[in-house]
Formats: C-alpha cells, sequence, structure tokens
C-alpha cells in the first residue's frame, strides 16, 4: 500500500508550470526547467530504479538475463556491457535505442532482437560509443521483479582502458538509482576498490544489497579442512565487514546475497531444462535473491517516494535560496540614461550633415564646371541654383569670373572647414559626456589646400604701321600730296589674355578640385565613421548594461512574485505530508487515546507511524514490565499502592497500566478504586502509614517525576513512604519524565538510590525501579540494568532493532547515554 499520496511529479508539474509562464522567466530558469524535466522523465513511470553496478565481468549482465528469464543482453570475459540498458516487465518481448541526439529506435520481438541489442550494448560492436547511443530499454514478460521495477545494468566498473563505462555508472546512473545492487563474485577479494566503490555507493544514501555472484564456483579448502559452504560463508564475512568498515549509513539494512547468476539464468532462460539444470538452478539460491530485492523494495518504497519529493523540496530550496542571494543588491530605482541616445543621434546627425556638407562641394563644383563648359557635360542646361547662380554663362572668362570663381572655392573650403570643425566638436562633446579618454578625441585637418587659379595670358609679336616723324617727312608728304606716307612698320611684344588656356587651366582646377574633394570627403568619412564607431559601441555598451540592469530590476521584481507562488507550492506539497502525519496522529489518538507530547507532532509521517508502533509497544512493555516486576519478586498476589506528587504522573500510570481512563487526581486525595488498588496523590505521612496499615503488604509505586527528582518536595514523599513501609511491602520507584535527567550519571544515581532504599527495608530487594518515560528506549536500558533476564533481553533486542531500522527517533547521543547504561 501506498502510503503517501504526495507525488513527486504532480510537485515537479507544478513547479514547471510557474517557472515557465512566461518567456521571460522559460529564458531565465531554462537550466532549472531542465533539472526538473530530467528528473521527471526518470520518476514518470513510478517504478523503482535499482541500479546493477559492480566491477567487470562480475556477472552483471548474466544475472540480469536471469531476471528477464532472457539472455538479451550479452555476456562475456572481457569487458563487454557499454550501455545503460533499462530492463523491465512487458507484456512483449522489445526494445527501444535511445541515442544522444533524443532519436530513438524501436526493435520489435524478433528472433534477431539479441543481434540487434548487441549492436548497441556491446563494446565490441559499438566501439566507444560510435553509434552515439545514449540508453536501450528492455522489456520481456517474464521478467522476475514485477512491473513497478526498472533494473538498470551498466558497464563494469575499474576495466582498464574503459574508464568512459566507469564513468558512466558513477557519474550518470548511480545519482539517479533508488536502490544498488552491487554485484561481486564470491572469489573477489575485498581490495581497497571495492571499499572505494561502497564509499561511492555510500554518498547517496540509497539501500543497497550485495551479491556475491559465481556461487557455483566455489570449492572446498585445498586441505579439506574447509567445506565448501564454510568457505563461501567466510567470504560473505569478509564482505559484511567492508560495508561495517565502510561509510554506508544504514549498514545492518545492507544485505548480502550469493548466488549463481550463471547457473539462474541457463535454466531461467531456457524453456526445457535438463534436471540437472534444474538442481543447480535451486542450488544457486536465485530465488532468495530475488525475494530479498522484492522485500527491500517494499520495505524502502515509500522512503523512497518521500525521498523523491524530498529531492524536488530541496532543489526547490536552493533555487529560492540562490535567487534570493542574486536579487537581494539589486537596487529597484533605475539610472536609465536617455542623454545616451541623445548623444548617439547627435553625432550620427553630424556625421551625415557634415558628409553632405564635403559632397555638395563637390556637385556645386560639377556645377561650375558645367556652366562654363557646358561642351563637355550635360549638366549645362540644368537649372542653375546655389552658390553658382552667380554665374552666367559666358564665352570667355576674364579676371572678373575668375575672381568669382575664387570666392566661391573660398566659400566651399570655409564651408567644408566649418562642417568639420563643428563635427569635431559635436564627437568632442560626447567623448566629454561619456567620460571617455581625450586620446578618442579625433581631429581632422586634412582639408585640399589648392593653388589659385588665375587667368592665363600670353605673349605675342605684333606689327604695326607708324608715321615717322619729323620736318622733312612732313613735307615730303606734302609735296608728294600724300603719295608719301612716310611710314614704317614697327615690331612689338604684347601679353593678352589667353582665353583657351584659362579655359583649360579652370577645367583642370575644378575637376582638381573636385578630385581633392573627394579625397578629402573619402579620407575624412573613414576617420569619422570610426570615431563615430566607437564612441557609437560605447553608448551601446552603456546602454546595454543600463538594459541588463532593467532587466534585472524586471527579473528582481518578477522573483518576488514567482518566490511567492513557489513558497505557496512549496508548503503545499511539505505542508502536504505533515497534514497526512496529523492526521495518523489523530487515528493514533482516536484508537489508543494516548496524548502525545509536542516532539513528536513535529515528526515526519514516517516516525508518526513508528510513534504509533513504539507506543503500542510501550505499553505492552510497561504492562509486561510491571508484571514481570511483580513475577519476579513474587509480588503477584499483593494489592497495589500508586502514590505521587503529581496528578498527570498517576493519570499516565494508571492508564498504562490498568488501562484506567484519565481523571482529575487532585491533590490531597486517596482513592481505594478497588482491593487491590488504591491511589494517592500528595498524600502525608499519616495518610501513607495508615494506607499500608489496612494491608497486610502491599506493592508501592511511589511515581516520582524526574524534574522533581532530589528535590525537597520529593525527598519528603519518598522518605515517609520508606520510614512506613513494613517488612512484607515492596517499593517499586517509577520515575517519570525521565528525559530531564537523562544523562548515564543520573540514572546511575536513580538505581543506585533505588537499591538503597530496597537495602533498607526488611525484605530488602523487593522492589525494582521502574520508568515510566516516553522513549521506551530508556525504560528498556534502565531495566535491563537491573535485570539480565532473558525475557527482557529479548525485548531489548527488538527494540535495537527497531531503533536501527528507524535511526531518527533516537539522536546519536542518547544511543550513547543507552549504551553507557546498558555497559554498567
Ligand atoms: N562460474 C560462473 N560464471 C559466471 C557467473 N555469472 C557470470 N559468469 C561469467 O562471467 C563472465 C562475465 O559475465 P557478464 O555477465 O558479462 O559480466 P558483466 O558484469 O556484465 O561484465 P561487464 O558487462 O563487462 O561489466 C561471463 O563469462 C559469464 O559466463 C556465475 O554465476 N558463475
Ligand atoms: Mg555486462
Amino acid at each position: 500500500m501506498r502510503l503517501i499520496t504526495v507525488k513527486e511529479i504532480d510537485l515537479a508539474n507544478e513547479v514547471k508550470r510557474i517557472l515557465a509562464s512566461t518567456e521571460q522567466r522559460k529564458l531565465r530558469y531554462a537550466s532549472e526547467l531542465n533539472w526538473f524535466e530530467r528528473w521527471q522523465n526518470l520518476w514518470a513511470s513510478d517504478r523503482i530504479r535499482v541500479g546493477v553496478i559492480g566491477v567487470t565481468s562480475s556477472g552483471k549482465s548474466t544475472l540480469i538475463n536471469a531476471l528477464l528469464g532472457d539472455d538479451l543482453l550479452s555476456v562475456a570475459v572481457r569487458p563487454s556491457s557499454s550501455q545503460l540498458v533499462s530492463c523491465s516487465y512487458a507484456k512483449e518481448r522489445s526494445a527501444v535505442v535511445y541515442f544522444l541526439n533524443g532519436e530513438k529506435k524501436r526493435v520489435g520481438d524478433t528472433v534477431r532482437l539479441k543481434e540487434t541489442i548487441v549492436q548497441y550494448s556491446d563494446e565490441n560492436y559499438n566501439k566507444r560509443n560510435q553509434k552515439q547511443v545514449a540508453q536501450l530499454e528492455l522489456s520481456t514478460p517474464n521478467f522476475a521483479l514485477g512491473e513497478d521495477v526498472l533494473l538498470v545494468d551498466s558497464p563494469g566498473l575499474d576495466a582498464t582502458g574503459y574508464e568512459a563505462h566507469e564513468k558512466l555508472t558513477l557519474e550518470t546512473l548511480l545519482p539517479t538509482v533508488d536502490i544498488v545492487v552491487f554485484v561481486t563474485t564470491v572469489k573477489s577479494e575485498v581490495d581497497k576498490k571495492m571499499k572505494q566503490t561502497l564509499d561511492t555507493i555510500a554518498k547517496y544514501d540509497c539501500p543497497v544489497m550485495i551479491v556475491q555472484n559465481m556461487l557455483d564456483a566455489v570449492r572446498p579448502s585445498v586441505d579439506g579442512k574447509k567445506s565448501a559452504a564454510t568457505v563461501a560463508k567466510e567470504r560473505m564475512n569478509r564482505v559484511l565487514l567492508a560495508v561495517e568498515q565502510s561509510a554506508i549509513k544504514n549498514k545492518s539494512d545492507v544485505k548480502v546475497s550469493q548466488i549463481s547468476a550463471v547457473n539462474a539464468m541457463r535454466y531461467r532462460c531456457n524453456p526445457n531444462p535438463t534436471e540437472q539444470e534444474e538442481r543447480a538452478y535451486k542450488a544457486a539460491r536465485y530465488d532468495d535473491f530475488v525475494a530479498g530485492v522484492k522485500d527491500l523494495i517494499k520495505s524502502k518504497r515509500p522512503e523512497i517516494e518521500k525521498q523523491r519529493v524530498r529531492t524536488i523540496l530541496e532543489h526547490l530550496e536552493d533555487l529560492i535560496r540562490q535567487e534570493d542571494k542574486r536579487t537581494e543588491n539589486v537596487s529597484t530605482s533605475l539610472t536609465a540614461d536617455t542623454a545616451l541616445t541623445a548623444i548617439s543621434d547627435n553625432i550620427t546627425c553630424a556625421l551625415e550633415d557634415t558628409y553632405n556638407d564635403i559632397y555638395n562641394v563637390i556637385m556645386e563644383l560639377e556645377k561650375i564646371y558645367a556652366k562654363y563648359f557646358s561642351d563637355d557635360s550635360e549638366a549645362a542646361g540644368r537649372k542653375i541654383s546655389g552658390l553658382v547662380s552667380a554665374f552666367l554663362r559666358k564665352d570667355t572668362l576674364d579676371e572678373e569670373d575668375i575672381a568669382e570663381i575664387k570666392n566661391v572655392v573660398k566659400k566651399f573650403e570655409s564651408k567644408t572647414i566649418e562642417s568639420v570643425q563643428a563635427f569635431s566638436e559635436k564627437c568632442s562633446m560626447a567623448i566629454e559626456k561619456l567620460n571617455l579618454p581625450a586620446r578618442d578625441l579625433w581631429s581632422y585637418n586634412g582639408l585640399p589646400r589648392m593653388p589659385e587659379v588665375s587667368v592665363k595670358t600670353k605673349v605675342v609679336q605684333r606689327r604695326r604701321t607708324v608715321k615717322k616723324s619729323g620736318i622733312l617727312r612732313s613735307i615730303l608728304r606734302g609735296i608728294t600730296f600724300g603719295l608719301y606716307k612716310g611710314e614704317e612698320t614697327e615690331y612689338y611684344t604684347e601679353t593678352i589674355r589667353d582665353d583657351e588656356a584659362t579655359k583649360e587651366s579652370v577645367k583642370r582646377y575644378i575637376k582638381r578640385l573636385q578630385r581633392e574633394y573627394a579625397k578629402t570627403l573619402d579620407a575624412w568619412s573613414t576617420n569619422a565613421k570610426s570615431t563615430v564607431l566607437s564612441i557609437q559601441q560605447e553608448i551601446d555598451l552603456r546602454v546595454s548594461a543600463i538594459k541588463e540592469k532593467e532587466q534585472q530590476v524586471l527579473d528582481a521584481n518578477d522573483w518576488k512574485q514567482l518566490r511567492k507562488e513557489l513558497e505557496k507550492c512549496f508548503k503545499r506539497y511539505a505542508g502536504k505530508s505533515q497534514k497526512q502525519e496529523k492526521n495518523v496522529y489523530e487515528r493514533v489518538n482516536d484508537d489508543t487515546n494516548v496524548s502525545i507530547g509536542t516532539k513528536l507532532i513535529k515528526a515526519p509521517y514516517k516516525f508518526a507511524q513508528l510513534y504509533h508502533a513504539a507506543e503500542k509497544y510501550l505499553h505492552a512493555v510497561q504492562g509486561s514490565v510491571f508484571n514481570y516486576a511483580m513475577e519476579i519478586k513474587q509480588r503477584r498476589d499483593y494489592p497495589v499502592i500508586v502514590i505521587s506528587n503529581s496528578p498527570d504522573n498517576l493519570s499516565d500510570f494508571l492508564f498504562r497500566v490498568y488501562q484506567i481512563k484519565k481523571t482529575d487526581f487532585r491533590r490531597e486525595q486517596s482513592y481505594c478504586l478497588s482491593n487491590e488498588l488504591s491511589v494517592a496523590c500528595s498524600p502525608t505521612a499519616d495518610q501513607i502509614k495508615s494506607m499500608l496499615e489496612q494491608r497486610s503488604g502491599a506493592n508501592v509505586f511511589l511515581l516520582i517525576n524526574g524534574l522533581q527528582f532530589h528535590t525537597e518536595f520529593e525527598t519528603i514523599l519518598r522518605r515517609s513512604v520508606q520510614e512506613n513501609l513494613r517488612p512484607n511491602d515492596a517499593l517499586f520507584l517509577t520515575i517519570q519524565d525521565f528525559e530531564v535527567l537523562s544523562n548515564g550519571n543520573a540514572i546511575s544515581e536513580c538505581l543506585r538510590s533505588v537499591r538503597m532504599e530496597q537495602n533498607t527495608t526488611a525484605n530488602g530487594e523487593k522492589g525494582m525501579t521502574l520508568i515510566s518515560h516516553k522513549n521506551p528506549v530508556y525504560n528498556m536500558a534502565i531495566i535491563y540494568a537491573q535485570t539480565t533476564d532473558v525475557k527482557l533481553k529479548e525485548e531489548t533486542e527488538f527494540y535495537d532493532s527497531l531503533t536501527a531500522r528507524f535511526p531518527k527517533l533516537v539522536s546519536e547521543i542518547e544511543k550513547k547515554r543507552i549504551n553507557n547504561i546498558l555497559r554498567s
């Protein structure tokens, strides 16, 4: 029967739902979600995972074949198994291969099933896992461990050269199993390696079963002095000793099973076994092994399920702790710097503007060119605008024109300088604002320095006719009536404007300007862009830092919300099991009407159950201790007087020993409940005397509150009882609430006191110390200290085994104390 209804799967689902409720959360908790997914997959089938591990060739696969009733797994003397193979029950034989890339391949029930499996699971066929297998799953209808068990075969430990095998087994399999079957052989030495493996298993704190395989190979000792059985027994003791010395916690829970896997397999996998095979099978002790594993699973199941929930809850706690830490220092105020985007926009615009400015100059130059040299340019007819509009089309270029051109080019130049400077300024402003080192400041002074253009002139040879001067010539001219002209040709040189050359030079000038500006633009923009880029990068960095911070703040705020949800979920599940425990309590209460101390109400479910058992046991023990005390002191037929200072102690004792329901025993009152039983609460010495006098011989049960032991209040009562005892009476000192004086010394002192009391009475040794404590271990320990009677010894042993099974019932300190008492 399943005791706990808290399902680890439900819990995992719920946590996953919370963690994946938004895209943001999904991203943030991706690894957590993965974790839950992984465990969920392991637990989905609700089966107990039993891992079979052990050194190479110890017979793991042989044993599993026997359990499968089908020799599907490859078996060999060399290291063979290379994969984790999960084996379970199914109506049909089948196998599924899971690959590392997430794909899977189903192999149906074919005659070649075994051959197919070998292809993936055996080192010989799938060397170094070339086939990228993640895992195999086998099912057979003959599987011996039932539907709710998943048995996992693993590669052998310590095979030299196959370290990956060991890694797979110890790191991948071991952390995920609920129970370990550790396979070794009867022949194997209990060496360092085996001890190491036991310690590794111990880390995972799961139940362990040890199998010593190859029982069939055990022979009597060579000298013939020891039979095979004796040899086997010795070998088992060696392993038990190794367990004793290991770090395994519940050592007494570790069972060792000696079997012959090969003989079990031969019989189980053969539809028509021979008689000899059947005999060997019986000697193989396989059935004992199967029963042992089943028992282990049955007894551990509730614990395993609880453990699974605990695993999740612990993980959840870790997550909460970790996220709390991560978000605690995130201040919720944002320092979003909107200026950053402004800076970025600013310099990007400046870059564009300056670029356009220089580019425009080139275009304007083009227009000037077109204006003057329309033949060369189709742009001649275009509407002239901007700086060039001042020009009118002319055939020649005179000084004025040149002056104009110079003027315009100057304007270009100053505009370019201005623009470049403006850009540089914005850059340096940005750099300053960003507080970047000044070396990042960039200036550009590669503006074109151009020779000036001028009107070209040329020198030409000229000739002219001039009248010669002189009186004679004038007379002569008059005489000849003009026939004599008196002229002469005169040669001279003159410098004139060379239109062609000027035009040509202006043409070249403009073209060159264009080229220079284009170069400038190129050089400048390369530099400027890289400057802007680095500023931009810086800005991007800062912006993303801010964004990250914003995200952190968002995350931190979201975490607050998320935490609430997770906590609620945590409480619900952690609380659920508590609530169930409480119900059990209530049932215990209903059934037995026992009042329960606060200490145990906090105990987990299984302890509540144990409490129930212990409580019953306590009744039995106290009843039997009481009876036993009467018996051993031969006081059965004497009337009983119960005396105490405390009404609570009285009612407790009467209920436990006589099943008398609680009544309010008020102080200074005595009751005669029957001829055999009288009760007195805080009686005076006289009252005690008269009570004792009324009877010939009485068993006086003096109940003492542990807290009051040796106080004046208690001593007075004890003295008056003691003084009034007659030789026929017997004193049973019964200590209640022993816990307060539960250290070895106090208990020993108590025992000494009662012996002293007894010795002072004439008929000494008639009584003994009884204890009425909620923890029966103390009772047993102290009674044991007073008697070595077999019956009580047995009960002590029973209780020992109970506490060994539920170790948390008695803390280590308490155990030590008890041991002290038992030894004293
Ligand atoms: N005598 C004897 N031999 C056995 C027994 N069980 C297994 N063997 C033999 O031991 C060898 C190894 O058996 P396997 O089952 O392959 O061992 P394994 O532990 O799976 O080995 P790996 O997969 O390599 O780790 C084989 O030759 C088996 O026949 C047994 O009970 N008695
Ligand atoms: Mg194997």
